[in-house]
């Protein structure tokens, strides 16, 4: 079907392939400051609007405080004056193209907190002129865009496929990832109308390598929800698979390595300690919070979410039986813990199980501490504690606990040191010694 364009798509149209376009990203986090660098790459003049005003001068000083994005890399771009951050989003009143990439947590209630689109948006709209393309990335649930924000945006004489553009893309940074990165993880966009769509594509197109245009909002917003409630439910499949092992004393990393070898409709995944991160435990209750209001029960994404929920409290127990059969009470016993990021070689703590693991055994009169190289300081039931020496503290403990695989740790060396290791992750995998109890 032939795409209504309008004057205002048209003349964006040729801004964004001239490069022209000035481009502006709310929110520099993990998400914002790595697109904002791509597209800064490609030749665009973009603005990061940030509301921490030290993460702000720490762009425009090319000091990242984000892994996956060197200074070095933030450097030519600031000096170019290709790239800068603000407080402020009166820039937008300039600006011909804008992606919201800020939080989208839940709360406690399990319900989607959507404070931080809401803030963005509001902020939009005061500055939103004819000729705006307007992107949202924050993962979120199914009717977010032509729902919650296009109302939004869409007043006085502004009519979104005509006089301004609303897209959905979801965001698929996956911190640490050395293979893909911002640049070539495909790109799906949809939008409120075919001439959304297609300013959202072409937009992407300039700086990224593959873009998958959809189309609507909702498909592009139901796709981040499969891809990670995908996850979820695998991760509490195989958690489960592993507590049934425990129970028969099968070696359940033996046979997830055995079931793995075959070539076609297997995928494997891991059991572990419980499930941290800002997406997997997360995302997936946007959906279910969602299809409650349609009167659909989504049952898989609740009992995985239940099942995860127990690692935690699974690993505790694990760590107590190891104790007892050594004539330990946990009570008074030294709990060594290793890692406590919520996966191995990144240095966030955020929804990781070791801090649920921590704060259970300091329940149980455990005396703790912890070595996570990516992590110095963490905070566990209100009491700061400080990354220590590994092999030190690994000697003095009565018990290791290895809740993060991160690949510096020489675990060959842990097992020499340790009296007792329970190992979550079986990070010490071809090591054979009494000492190591596994998942
Ligand atoms: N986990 C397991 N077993 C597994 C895999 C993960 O217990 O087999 C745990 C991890 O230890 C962690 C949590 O689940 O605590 C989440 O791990 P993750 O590997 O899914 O890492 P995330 O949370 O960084 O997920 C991101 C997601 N990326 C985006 O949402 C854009 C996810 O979609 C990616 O698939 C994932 O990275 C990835 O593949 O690394």
């Amino acid at each position: 079907m032939p795409v209504d364009r309008s004057p205002h798509a048209l003349q964006l149209a040729e801004k964004i392939r001239t490069r022209t376009a000035r481009v502006s990203v709310v929110g520099l986090g993990y998400v914002g400051l790595p697109l904002a660098v791509e597209f800064a790459r490609a030749g665009f003049r973009v603005t990061g609007i940030e509301v921490d005003a030290e993460k702000a001068r720490r762009v425009n000083a090319a000091d990242s405080y984000v892994l996956d994005v060197p200074s070095s890399a933030l450097a030519p771009l600031v000096a170019e004056g290709r790239l800068s951050a603000t407080t402020e989003y009166a820039c937008l009143a300039e600006a011909d193209t804008v992606n919201i990439c800020v939080p989208t947590p839940l709360r406690k209630t399990k319900d989607p907190d959507m404070s931080y689109i809401d803030a963005a948006c509001r902020q939009i709209a005061r500055y939103l002129h004819p000729g705006m393309l307007v992107i949202l990335e924050s993962t979120t649930y199914p009717g977010t865009t032509d729902e919650f924000v296009l109302p939004m945006l869409e007043r006085d004489q502004l009519r979104v496929g005509r006089d301004f553009f609303l897209c959905f893309s979801p965001e698929r940074v996956d911190p640490g990832n050395r293979q893909f990165q911002t640049r070539n993880i495909p790109k799906v966009v949809g939008g409120i109308t075919a001439a959304c769509t297609e300013l959202g594509a072409l937009f992407y197109s300039q700086a990224l390598e593959r873009v998958v245009p959809v189309s609507s909002t909702r498909v592009a917003e139901m796709v981040k929800l499969l891809e990670n409630t995908f996850r979820m439910i695998n991760i509490g499949l195989v958690n489960e698979i592993a507590l049934m092992c425990d129970r028969m004393g099968i070696d359940v990393w033996e046979v997830i390595d055995a079931a793995a070898t075959k070539p076609f409709g297997f995928m494997p995944f891991y059991p572990g300690p419980g499930l941290g991160g800002h997406c997997i435990p997360i995302d997936p209750f946007y959906l279910s919070w969602k299809t409650r209001q349609a009167g659909i029960e989504a049952r898989f994404i609740e009992l995985a979410g239940y099942i995860n929920g127990q690692m935690p409290h699974f690993v505790v127990d694990k760590i107590q039986n190891a104790l007892n059969d050594r004539s330990k009470p946990v009570r008074g016993s030294h709990v060594h813990v290793v890692g406590v990021a919520y996966k191995r070689d990144i240095d966030d703590v955020r929804e990781s199980p070791a801090l649920d693991i921590m704060h259970l055994l300091k329940r149980r009169g455990a005396r703790l501490s912890y070595t996570d190289p990516y992590v110095p300081r963490v905070v566990v039931d209100g009491e700061e504690m400080r990354s220590e020496e590994l092999e030190p503290a690994a000697s003095r403990a009565d018990c290791v606990v290895i809740v993060t695989d991160h690949s510096a740790v020489d675990y060959r060396r842990l097992v020499e040191c340790a009296r007792l290791i329970v190992d979550t992750r079986n990070a010490t995998r071809g090591i054979v010694s009494e000492k190591i109890v596994k998942l």
